[in-house]
């Protein structure tokens, strides 16, 4: 895997570049749609690559492992093959969805026992397993086993998880990288930062994880609840130690303007549930600013919903016939507004990695923050 800077912006540490995997090049900054259970919820593929124009998706090994379960996704010949997606995969590693999801969990040395939320049978995920599990699902790149604290977190917790996650990632090394890749195309694993907000712990964490020398590294333990500024100066310090000519992945971030920020921070890839949850809510993101799609005030506005953003969902469908679907509970409402918000997302880091080409990132960014943080 082959990561290229092209552009960098004078103003602030934003870039931009190319990812390149054996399943197609991705051009960063880069938003991936989140894609649970090997489905990006309520939108199809041909959707997802001909009108949100995704360049690589997400899976969860949490959830795949529960449900099909690696036998039949091993069988298939990966997730690529059992779903169809033909460009790349990111796998988040369970190390966050084992603590938010299921029911009970022990956190020990060797690794996470739980009770699965389906059916509450008893499972454990450690280190190796879960390098193993990601290679069976055949993921492009690999999310190292961490543990993600919550926030707030005590000093002494936080410290102690964080050695842990380091030593969890010895051993992800160790195993990711004496097993070979699965099928046939190039796998890569990334470690992830913890500490919390706490400065001293998150300077040797990403020191720590600099060291290793992977091929791209990602920021975990944010957006759990903390002030956005605390995000942002955890970000700036942890950049400022993460090689600058490897990708940088903010795991589960987030709002358009914290996406914005973090661009500006030197960060090149983003997840999050926000487009594709939020859109089954009625929020609906706008070029012209956030829409609760459900209120009086679209009932009969016939306009397009989006007219400015282009594309299919945003032009074809009016505000006030996607405001009666979402009223009514009806299937093609989540499919639309989905669909609208993962364009929409899209469209910003292109939008982002446009401006920052043209030299013209921050004065963008100030302009398009303001419009963003209308609620309509
Ligand atoms: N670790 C992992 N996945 C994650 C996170 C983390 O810290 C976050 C934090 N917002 C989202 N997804 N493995």
């Amino acid at each position: 895997m082959q990561f290229t800077i092209q552009a960098t912006d004078p103003e602030s540490k934003a870039r931009t570049g190319v990812l390149s995997t054996d399943h197609g090049l991705i051009e960063t900054p880069i938003f991936m749609p989140v894609g649970t259970a090997g489905t990006v919820k309520a939108v199809h593929q041909r959707e997802l690559v001909e009108d949100v124009r995704a360049e690589i998706i997400l899976g969860n090994t949490y959830h795949l492992y529960l449900r099909p379960g690696l036998d039949v996704i091993g069988k298939a010949g990966g997730l690529h093959r059992f779903n169809g997606w033909k460009r790349p995969i990111l796998t988040d590693s369970g190390g966050y969805q084992v603590y938010s999801l299921s029911n009970t969990r022990k956190i020990k040395e060797d690794g996470v026992t739980f009770k699965s939320h389906i059916d509450g049978s008893k499972h454990i995920f450690t280190p190796e397993g879960v390098m193993d599990i990601q290679r069976t699902i055949g993921a492009d790149i690999i999310m190292a086993f961490d543990e993600c604290t919550p926030y707030p977190c005590e000093y002494g917790y936080a410290r102690a998880s964080m050695d842990m996650t380091h030593r969890w990632l010895t051993r992800c090394i160790e195993r990711f990288d004496s097993t070979p890749a699965k099928y046939g195309y190039e796998q890569t694993l990334f470690p992830i930062v913890q500490g919390s907000t706490y400065k001293d712990l998150r300077q040797q964490s990403a020191e720590f994880v600099a060291e290793q020398r992977r091929e791209g590294n990602a920021i975990g333990g944010l957006a759990v609840g903390e002030p956005a500024e605390e995000m942002y100066k955890t970000i700036e310090l942890v950049n400022a130690i993460l090689p600058s000519d490897k990708p940088r992945y903010l795991m589960g971030v987030g709002t358009p303007e914290n996406i914005l920020e973090a661009i500006a921070l030197g960060v090149d890839m983003f997840d999050c549930v926000m487009p594709t949850r939020n859109a089954r809510h009625g929020i609906v993101f706008t070029t012209q600013g956030i829409i609760n799609i459900k209120n009086e005030r679209w009932k009969d506005d016939f306009s397009p919903i989006d007219e400015e953003l282009g594309g299919y969902a945003s032009t074809f469908y009016s505000k006030a016939y996607l405001r009666h679907l979402m009223r009514s509970e009806e299937i093609l409402g989540a499919q639309i507004a989905s669909l609208q918000n993962l364009t929409f997302y899209l469209w910003l880091v292109k939008q982002a990695r446009k401006e920052i080409v043209a030299g013209n990132f921050a004065k963008w960014k100030g302009i398009m923050t303001k419009k963003l943080m209308q609620r309509l």
